[in-house]
């Protein structure tokens, strides 16, 4: 997949899983060089492992957790060590905590909600911005969801959050007018990751209700709009984008053949 993207630095956070994973190997097949954090180091090696085998010269791969300060100016420290450049940055870690009705909310979950969605976006974002370089086409790509554009019943923190992305996007988007940064918003429907299991703690079966009859995107799909918004032309900014599987024509509607 030829792209323009050869050789660019390429940042994912949440690499170890769904569609940070799967960027890091679309963005590798375009000959990207990756820095992928999460986490879990065993997983973000194992994704290193097919990144590389997938095209990419160079990868590297550091713990990182976006809900804490310390450990995002470490991991940008190990950035720092490594490269003076950062061309794409993807704000992707994140995902939800339960269903709850705000009546049944837990902190807990609330908490790790805004921590990773809006809190981490904002954390990453200022501690890499130095390094993205002026007027060459680099690229901040964010992680929405079709949740931060549609409310839905059990989803208030999930919706508040991801709604806080979009607004922080269109508000980078503002502030970095004139540095030819381009400031974008990938917003997914319905994908088969393991976003489910992330929300349901571990309950396989109630995860896979989620998907059942119909079909959800994959983490492949997402990663390769990720890697066709970051290839466009310097001057071209995809401001917000909103993909959904073609069995859910909105978030209530979802179209589910017998099982
Ligand atoms: P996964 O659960 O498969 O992946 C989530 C990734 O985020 C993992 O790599 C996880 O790594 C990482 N992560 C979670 N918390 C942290 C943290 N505190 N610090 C660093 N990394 C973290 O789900 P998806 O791939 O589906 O989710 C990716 C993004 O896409 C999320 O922002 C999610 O909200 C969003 N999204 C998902 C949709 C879907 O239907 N699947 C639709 C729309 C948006 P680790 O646990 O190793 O830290
Ligand atoms: C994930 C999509 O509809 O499950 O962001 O909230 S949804």
């Amino acid at each position: 997949m030829l792209s323009g993207l050869e050789n660019k630095w390429v940042l994912i956070t949440g690499a170890s899983s769904g569609f940070g994973a799967a960027a890091a190997r679309a963005f590798g097949e375009a000959g990207c060089r990756l820095l992928l954090g999460a986490r879990r180091l065993d997983r973000l090696e194992d994704v290193a492992a097919e990144a590389r085998q997938a095209g990419s010269p160079e990868v590297g791969v550091q713990v990182l957790d976006v809900s804490n300060t310390p450990s995002v100016e470490a991991f940008t420290a190990w950035v720092r060590g490594r490269t003076d450049r950062v061309d794409v940055l993807v704000n992707n870690a994140g995902g939800a905590q339960g269903l709850n009705s705000v009546a049944e909310g837990v902190d807990a979950d609330w908490e790790t909600m805004l921590q990773t969605n809006v809190l981490g976006v904002l954390r990453m974002t200022r501690a890499v911005l130095p390094l993205l370089p002026r007027d060459a086409g680099a690229t901040i790509l964010n992680i929405g969801s079709i949740a931060g554009h549609v409310a839905y019943e059990g989803g208030a923190a999930y919706c508040a959050a991801k709604a806080g992305e979009l607004q922080i996007t269109r508000a980078l988007r503002l502030e970095l007018n004139g540095t030819g940064i381009r400031v974008s918003t990938v917003d997914p429907g319905l994908a088969e990751t393991e976003f489910s299991l992330v929300r349901f703690k571990g309950d396989a079966a109630r995860a896979k209700k989620v998907y059942e009859g119909m079909q959800a995107l994959t983490a492949r799909d997402v990663a390769e709009i990720l890697v066709w918004v970051a290839g466009r032309p310097a001057h071209v900014n995809i401001d917000e984008l909103l993909v959904k599987p073609v069995d859910q024509a909105a978030i209530h509607k979802v179209h589910r053949r017998p099982v």
